[in-house]
This record gives structure tokens, sequence and C-alpha cells, in this order.
């Protein structure tokens, strides 16, 4: 095969594609941890994905299944192949005409991501930045490219628009968005020698048009949603009209992936509780209760899991956990000691919370806390953690650090906010803001690492404290860190970043609090209490849907 090759190869890099001990977190890790000491931290397990007899991948990103299932409409199977770097050699060749790959997070420059990899050196990319350009310059597609056409997209295209490399990495087309109702058109042409644009943008399909996909997906992705309407100024996704699959296309999908061995199933959304729900913003359990169950009865089904979840529909209608539980919970393949399921196990979701800042919550997001009102805001985060930890469920927070305006006072109402969660069940990740394309603020400033307040800086590492201490109870994992924290600083944080992040990042190494009670803004002495606590209720205010959020199509 490897001489004549396939007329369609689409690729996805190998970070992108892991499914490394079933972990969203683990794959997520790969984003942002330097590639260059991958092997020193033990993250090579990145690029061993399993790939079928034939040398086809086993499971790529879902989005790449949805362009594979589109492009099965106009080409006969035996035209498409779907595979990883290491396998390019055996499937381009003369006959192939189009590469289609799937760009996730490309250059890791999105949020959380390249501020981790900053912490070892500025020119320090991660495992995902490395991981793509393997896949992007191989030497199999330098060799054909003279009659082959490269086509990238995926959620992360614009990264590689962002940073000039469209005629460095040879792309014929970069495709941004939502790609179902353009795509055909385009591989057709490419396929058939004539020409493609440069640039081509997708817009948010009719539901008609998202197809059911024909293979697995990394982590058994299986689309509930798509879009949201809750209008926050960072979000990329923010934009895309919000729309319910339908339940027999999930059930589909997960049977699909089941059949090719998915044990696991990651129920797929920018917000569950969007799913099938009623005017404004209303929560519909009972379809909720009904899609869970009949994913998680499909055949071959072990594990469901959860990706996003807004934090105020909890607080409306805190019935919602508890009816989802038996599966989120039950069937989830998180395990920690703390939850009080006969088999310890926590449903995870990623709910961002993004900041503590009344000031700034008003000005980028109030759609997020809808019924609530902004200045509500710190009160529905920590009834909603009260509500979700007392069901089991441990959700994965994002905080926003360098909002376009931050000031001392908005950081320190997060650290207030933080300080409360001090014993909240959760894991939560700070995120430095990045102007996302095709967003509000895409003309404003990132923040960077380099330029962090100590205020910042403890922000930051108070969410690490807190990780270290719920996740990684063992004592000797906690010497490594309070032994490795301060070499850290003296060899290299000092001359990075300065002193302001010294005593901040004491705190993570558990440096005496008697000591830095005194050089930072939260004490965790007994002689502070936080300043917010969980209300016994939040009122929903009675009030219409304001005229800045825009409604929900479909
Ligand atoms: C599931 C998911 C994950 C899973 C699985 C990821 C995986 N690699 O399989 C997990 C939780 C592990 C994950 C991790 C991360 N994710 Co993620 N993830 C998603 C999520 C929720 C759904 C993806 C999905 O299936 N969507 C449905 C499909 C159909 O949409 P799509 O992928 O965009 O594909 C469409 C188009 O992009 C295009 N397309 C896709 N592939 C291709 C290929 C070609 C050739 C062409 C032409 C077109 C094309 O056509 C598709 C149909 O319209 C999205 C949000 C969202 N709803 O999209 C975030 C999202 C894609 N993730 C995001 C981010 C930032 C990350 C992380 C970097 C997070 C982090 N900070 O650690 C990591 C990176 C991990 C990695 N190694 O790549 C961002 C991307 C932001 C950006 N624009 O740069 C998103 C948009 C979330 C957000 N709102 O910020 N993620
Ligand atoms: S709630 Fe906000 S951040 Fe979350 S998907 Fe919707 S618009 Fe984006």
């Amino acid at each position: 095969m490897a001489d004549r090759g396939r007329r369609i190869v689409l690729a996805a890099s190998d970070s992108e594609s892991s499914e490394y001990m079933r972990s969203a977190w683990r794959q997520m890790l790969l984003a942002t941890l330097p590639a260059r000491y991958a092997r020193v931290m033990g993250t090579d397990w990145s690029s061993r994905n399993e790939i079928a007899g034939d040398g086809q991948a086993k499971y790529v990103p879902n989005g790449l299944r949805v362009i594979e299932a589109l492009l099965l409409e106009d080409f006969p199977p035996s035209d498409i192949v779907v595979c990883y770097a290491d396998q390019l050699a055996l499937f381009v060749g003369d006959d192939t005409r189009v590469v289609g790959i799937h760009a996730h997070n490309p250059l890791g420059i999105t949020f959380a991501t390249d501020v981790y990899a900053g912490l070892s050196g500025r020119d320090c990319e991660p495992v995902n930045a490395a991981e793509f350009r393997r896949l992007i310059l191989h030497p199999a597609l330098q060799r054909h490219k003279h009659h082959l056409r490269l086509i990238v997209g995926g959620p992360g295209s614009w990264q590689i628009e962002h940073k000039n490399l469209q005629d460095e990495w040879r792309i014929d087309c970069l495709v941004h968005g939502e790609a179902e109702e353009v795509i055909r058109p385009l591989f057709r042409d490419a396929a058939e020698g004539r020409p493609i644009p440069r640039k081509v943008e997708g817009h948010s399909p009719r539901l008609e048009s998202i197809p059911a996909i024909r293979h697995r997906s990394t982590l058994g992705v299986v689309e509930i949603t798509r879009g949201c309407g809750r209008g926050c100024q960072f979000c990329s996704v923010a934009l895309r009209s919000g729309k319910s699959i339908p339940l027999a296309q999930i059930v589909e999908n997960a049977r699909v992936q089941a059949a090719e061995g998915a044990d696991a199933i990651m129920l797929t959304t920018e917000d569950l509780f969007l799913y099938e729900q009623g005017p404004r913003f209303q929560t519909n359990t009972p379809a909720l209760r009904r899609m869970f169950e009949a994913v998680a009865a499909v055949d071959g089904v072990r594990y469901v899991g959860l990706t996003h979840g807004t934090i105020a529909p909890v607080v409306v209608e805190p019935s919602v956990v508890e009816e989802l539980s038996p599966v989120a919970v039950g069937r989830s393949v998180h395990r920690h000691p703390a939850s009080t399921h006969p088999e310890h196990r926590y449903a995870m979701m990623f709910v961002g919370l993004e900041t503590g800042s009344v000031r700034l919550f008003r000005q980028y997001m109030k759609g997020k806390s809808y019924p609530f009102r902004p200045e509500q805001w710190p009160d529905v985060v920590l009834k909603g953690m009260e509500i979700m930890n007392k069901a089991n469920w441990f959700p994965m927070c994002t905080f926003i650090i360098g909002l376009p305006g931050e000031t001392p006072a908005d950081t320190r109402e997060s650290l207030d906010l933080l300080h409360a969660l001090k014993d909240a069940k959760w894991c939560v990740i700070p995120t430095l803001f990045v102007p996302l394309e095709e967003t509000r603020l895409e003309k404003k400033q990132g923040a960077r690492v380099a330029e962090l307040t100590e205020l910042q800086w403890e922000f930051f590492f108070t969410c690490w404290r807190y990780n270290l201490d719920f996740f990684r109870r063992n004592p000797w994992v906690h010497l490594q860190f309070n032994v490795g924290v301060p070499l850290y600083y003296y060899m290299i944080g000092r001359r990075l970043f300065g002193p302001s992040m010294k005593y901040p990042l004491l705190r993570f190494g558990h440096f005496p609090e008697s000591f830095l009670r005194r050089r930072l803004y939260l004490d965790f002495t007994d002689h502070m209490q936080p300043r917010l606590r969980t209300p016994a209720v939040v009122p929903v205010p009675e009030h219409t849907l304001p005229s800045h959020l825009p409604i929900l199509e479909d």
C-alpha cells in the first residue's frame, strides 16, 4: 500500500488522540507539560496509541470522526483512512490527493496551556505543539506534497494562522469553525485537483447536517449538544448556536464506539444542562435522565463520563444532580477516598468559574449566572459546590487570571472565593487569559506569565496547593514537592519571573503558614476565617431573560 497510498488520508496527532488511563485530565496535561521534559515527567505514554491491524488509528478526536463520516457520503470507504503520525508513511503515496489534519490545540497557545510550559522557560513548548509539528512536517507528507492538498481544521486551527505558520507548514487550506456544511465540496475539489481556497470559514450547521459518526472517537466522545448561548465574551463557542443532538443519534454514536472496543463514553457538551432545555435555560431533568440511562444501557459501555456544565442550573434545581447521579457517579471511571459512594466513585465535570470578581463577571460573562444576577455569582458558586459535593460530584473548575482590566481588588475577590472553597472536593485549574479568535475579546491583550503580580501568583499557587492536598495525600509526594519547590525557585523561577512568585510558590511547597501569613493576602492559620460563607439559599430573582442574552436557536 505504501507506494500507491490512499486517496484521502485523515490524521490526528498522538497527544490529541491519547486515551491513556481513559483520563481526560491526563490528556489535558499534554497540552501544558513542556515537551523537553516529557520523558523525565513520564508522559511518553502520549505517543502510544492503539492501531488496528491495517495500521489505521483505533481512535481519534471526535471532530475528525465527524469529517470522516461526512466524506463517506461522497467517497467509498476504500478511499479514506484515518491514522496517527507514525503510520502516515503507510498510507500517503502516489495516489493520495488530500490529507486532512485535525488541530485541537496545535501550538498550545490557548487557556491553561503555554503558562505551564512557560514555567520551564519561554522557549519551552508543550507536548501538544511538539507532537503536532511531528505530524504536519512528516517526511511522507513532504515527499508527496507536490500531488496532494493539505487541509487543516479543528477548534485550534486559528492558532496556525495566528502564528503565521500556514505557508511554512505548506498548508493549502485552513478550515475554521464548524465544518459540516463546507467540507464536502472542499474535499471533492481537492481530490479532483481543482483549486481550493486558502481559508474556509465554517458556520453553525443545521441540526440535520451533523452526521452520526462511523468509528470510535478518543475517550468515547459523544456529542449531546452543540453551542451555548450564554454569551461569555472570552469563549470561542459562545457564538455557536445551541442545539441538542437527537437521542437516537446519541445512542447510535455510543453503540458504534462500544462495538469497536470503547468501554467508556464521554457525554460531550458546552453545558450538560442545555440538553433538551426549556425556554430561558430551563433544565430538562427527565430528558437528561432518559439520555443518561439510554447511553449507560448500551452493550459494552461500562463507564459514562461528562465534559462541561455550568453551575447556575445546579443551584436553581439541585434535584438534577441527584437524578443523574446513579449514572454520573455510579458509572464514573473516577475514584477518590473522599467520595461516600460505596466504590468511592465521583462524577467529574468541567465547570468554568473564571472569576470571583463581581465587576469582571458582570463585564465579561454575566449570562453564565442566569437566572441569578451577577452580584450573586460568589453565592451561586459556593452553593453549587456544596450541592455537587454532597452528591459526590467533584468538579474540575477553571479560573481565568488576567482578564482585561483586572485590578488587584478583582484578584482579591477571586482569592476570597477561593479561600471559601478551601474544604471543597474539587480540582481547580488557574488559567491565563488568552484572546481567542472569533471571540468578542479577540483584540484584547493576553495575560503574560512573566507579568503576573504577587496577588495573581498567590491565586495561581493557592489553587495548586489545594489540588496537591486533595489529590496527592501521600506524605512522600508532599515531601518531594516541599523540597523541589524552593529548588525550582532558586534555580529557575527567580530568574524567569522575579521575586513576586516567591511566597506564593512557598505556600505550594507547604512552607509554614505562620511565616507566610504576613506576606500573602490569604492567611491559612486560624487567624482568618474566609470572608465569604455558603448561603443557606440563593434566591432566584424574578426577572425575565435579559436582552443581552442571545436566545438559543433551534
Ligand atoms: C471533548 C473535548 C476535549 C476532550 C477530548 C479531546 C480530544 N483530543 O479528543 C478533552 C477533555 C481531553 C479535551 C482536552 C483539551 N481541550 Co478540548 N474540548 C472538547 C470539547 C468539549 C468537544 C470537542 C468535540 O468533540 N466537539 C464536537 C466536534 C464536532 O467539534 P470540533 O472538534 O470543533 O470539530 C468540528 C470543526 O472543528 C471541524 N474539524 C474538526 N476536525 C477537523 C479536521 C479537518 C481536516 C477539518 C477540515 C475540519 C475539522 O469540523 C468539525 C465539525 O464541525 C470542545 C468544545 C466543543 N464543544 O467543541 C473542547 C475544546 C475543543 N477544547 C479546548 C481546549 C482548550 C482543550 C485543552 C487545550 C484544554 C486544556 N487547557 O488543557 C485540552 C487539549 C487536549 C489535547 N491533548 O489536545 C478548546 C479549544 C480552544 C481553541 N479554540 O483553541 C475547546 C473549544 C473548549 C473551549 N471552549 O475552550 N478537550
Ligand atoms: S457558559 Fe460561557 S464559557 Fe461556557 S460555553 Fe457558554 S459561553 Fe462559553
